[in-house]
């Protein structure tokens, strides 16, 4: 998710105070008090209103929590403390606000002065005042800046349509998967709570782009072995998820026994009860004919659609049963 970065108070004020100066100087030099007050409130109007521009767009260009689909909203949620957001965001709205109501004071009261000295106190009381509203949303702006942090490591992802999320042991095959039906190299990106990147291809099938998701970290390994964040940012593809392929190494090169990997689909099915899962039977070139057959006789008893997948069956048949389970034909 990419949020720009909210420029650090102190700085807002010194770039809108110098700009203003800047813009407000004698074009000719009539010395009268008018053309004074004239040339004073024009430079508190322009450092009021620069200010409240970059306030108005730290609040505009930060996301609404309740807007986000819930996919991010459900990832978001563990990542930023959803009332310090708008707590923060709250002050920022509130100081812009405040800051047009005390320029307007200010201003009026420039005009009021009866003197040059006086016009020109008015006018430093007022850029004081006004950079004191600004300096004082620091911790609030502190805390926007850690949370679009947090929010950036959140994955940029297609979510118009449902995707397809691999699951299964370590060195079963997933990323293998993911490039046979995808093609081409996959997308990288991070998802959070995990070291590793999350792999990410398309396919087009039936005039649809179909997203396939690979998230090491997150759907191989025993439900028990997370802590409750990875569960939740597991739990959080189920917002996006069509279709759960689990990839199933029957010839024992992964070093996960049959038993154990039906186990795991086990486990992750009875956690994304709602999504319809396939299993895709991997290395078939290293299985024997038995192997294989188990493998297969064990998902019937379960209920799960099997597909080949190996040397010899390239991804057709893959994507011929993904198309079947999504509704594609
Ligand atoms: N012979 C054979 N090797 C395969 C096949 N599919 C994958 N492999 C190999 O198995 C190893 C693991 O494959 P990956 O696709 O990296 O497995 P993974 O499930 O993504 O593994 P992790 O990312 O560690 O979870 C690699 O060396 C692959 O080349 C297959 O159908 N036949
Ligand atoms: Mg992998």
């Amino acid at each position: 998710m990419d949020i720009p970065p909210i420029m650090e108070p102190e700085k807002m004020v010194e770039i809108a105070l110098k700009n203003a100066i800047k813009q407000s100087k004698a074009k000719n030099k009539t010395k009268s008090l008018k053309a004074l007050k004239e040339r004073e409130s024009k430079k508190v109007f322009l450092f009021s209103k620069a200010l409240a521009k970059r306030l108005g767009k730290a609040i505009s260009s930060f996301p609404e929590m309740e807007k986000l689909s819930p996919f991010y909203r459900e990832l978001a949620d563990l990542l930023v403390n959803e009332t310090t957001t708008k707590k923060a965001l709250a002050q920022l709205h509130a100081s812009k606000k405040l800051l047009r109501k005390k320029e307007n004071q200010f201003i009026k009261e420039i005009w009021r002065q009866k003197n040059e000295k006086a016009v020109k106190k008015k006018c430093n009381e007022a850029i004081g005042r006004l950079a004191s509203i600004v300096k004082r949303t620091k911790k609030s702006i502190k805390a926007l800046n850690l949370a679009r942090k947090a929010l950036r490591e959140i994955p940029v992802l297609q979510l118009k349509e449902k995707s397809i999320i691999l699951a299964g042991f370590p060195n079963t095959g997933k990323t293998t998967t993911l490039k046979r039906l995808t093609g081409s190299n996959p997308k990288i990106a991070s998802y959070p709570f995990t070291t590793k990147k999350i792999n990410i291809g398309y396919f087009n099938e039936k005039h649809r782009k179909i997203q396939v998701i690979d998230t090491p970290g997150l759907l191989d390994r025993k439900i028990s072995e997370r802590n409750a964040i990875e569960k939740k940012a597991m739990l959080a593809l189920k917002h996006l998820a069509g279709l759960i392929v689990f990839v199933v190494d029957p010839s024992n090169n992964s070093g996960y026994s049959l038993e154990e990997q039906f186990s795991l689909i086990k486990e992750i099915s009875r956690e994304f009860p709602h999504i319809p899962k396939i299993i895709a039977l991997n290395k078939e070139d290293l299985c024997g004919k038995k192997e294989m057959e188990k493998a297969e006789r064990i998902a019937l008893q379960k209920g799960i659609k099997t597909v080949r997948q190996g040397k010899k069956h390239c991804e057709k048949a893959l994507k011929e049963e993904i198309a079947r389970e999504m509704k594609l034909l």
